[in-house]
């Protein structure tokens, strides 16, 4: 069966929009993500894709992350203030070659833009995060583009473990709060201190109020990844596994809607000045265009 449609007795602006259609279908038919992936997404804000990354994917990222946690860069942190359970880092793509490999090569700019609906990807950055076995420290309940000079629909992360996480220490996520449409003040992970002059309202205890809110999380095991759009109210436990660690890439991404944008207050990302201006799209070797390739 084919999908093309001729668009020639078409306005120029039904015929671009159809031309757009047709090569997202076309690339649909390409790729293993379903319509059923693709409505969860956008209804939930988030999608487990289990499977998505080869072993040459999960070997690359293992030895990337060791890498990084001997040598960290600027912005290499242990998130607990009490010890060294929880470590993160930043923009590792730029130090350690595996990182550039996987952003620039592997299938995660594809899957993105199939769920997203978006016809080009940018890259925006990476960020490590590793919680070594029983350690308690727990990620607040937050969303990330509050910390980030970015706004749009098409924004999102991949969560990629390289390790097998329970469902009791993998990610969790608010459901479809990417669609309530309030931006929540960040806190700095470190000692949970809020945010500076962003005027934005503390987030709602969602720990303490668990009940009242449809709570989605998945064990993950190697070569899974977790798809979450960046509005997405999502924390986690500690590590409750005494054996394994839990080390994790987290890559994020920017669609077609996604603009450079500079928020009053503290921001966090991006860790470096750029070019770019308030309202610019993504582009340029800081932000690669990924998609298409
Ligand atoms: O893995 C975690 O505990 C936190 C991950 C996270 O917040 C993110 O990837 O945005």
């Amino acid at each position: 069966m084919t999908r093309d449609v001729s668009t020639k007795h078409l306005t120029p602006y039904i015929a671009r929009t159809m031309e757009k259609h047709q090569a997202l279908w076309h690339s649909l038919e390409m790729t293993e993500i379903s319509m059923d992936q693709i409505r969860a997404y956008e209804k939930d804000g988030v999608v487990c894709l289990r499977g998505v990354f080869d072993q040459y994917w999960i070997d690359l990222i293992t030895s990337g992350i060791e890498a990084s946690i001997e040598t960290p860069g600027p912005h290499g942190e242990n998130y607990n203030p009490d010890g060294s359970a929880f470590f993160g880092d930043l923009d590792m793509w730029q130090r350690h070659k595996e990182f550039r490999e996987f952003v620039l090569d592997s299938p995660s700019a594809e899957l993105v833009a199939r769920l997203m609906g978006s016809i080009k990807v940018n890259f925006f950055y990476d960020q490590l995060l590793v919680k070594e076995p029983g350690s308690e420290s727990a990620t607040p309940w937050h969303q990330d583009q509050p910390y980030w000079a970015i706004s749009g629909r098409q924004v999102s992360s991949i969560w990629m473990p390289v390790d097998p996480v329970r469902s009791d220490s993998s990610l969790e996520f608010v459901a479809g709060s990417h669609q309530w449409g309030i931006e929540y003040n960040p806190r700095h992970f470190k000692d949970q201190s809020p945010y500076e002059d962003t005027g934005l309202p503390p987030m709602p205890d969602i720990e303490a109020n668990r009940s009242s809110y449809s709570i989605l999380s998945w064990d993950v095991e190697p070569g899974d990844c977790i798809v979450f759009q960046a509005m997405m109210i999502h924390g986690a436990k500690g590590n409750a596994c005494s054996q394994t660690r839990r080390r994790i890439l987290s890559t994020r991404w920017a669609g077609d809607d996604a603009r450079y944008c500079v928020r009053q207050g503290e921001t966090a990302i991006p860790t470096f000045e750029s070019n770019l201006v308030h309202g610019d799209k993504f582009s340029g070797e800081l932000f690669p265009q990924v998609w298409p390739r």
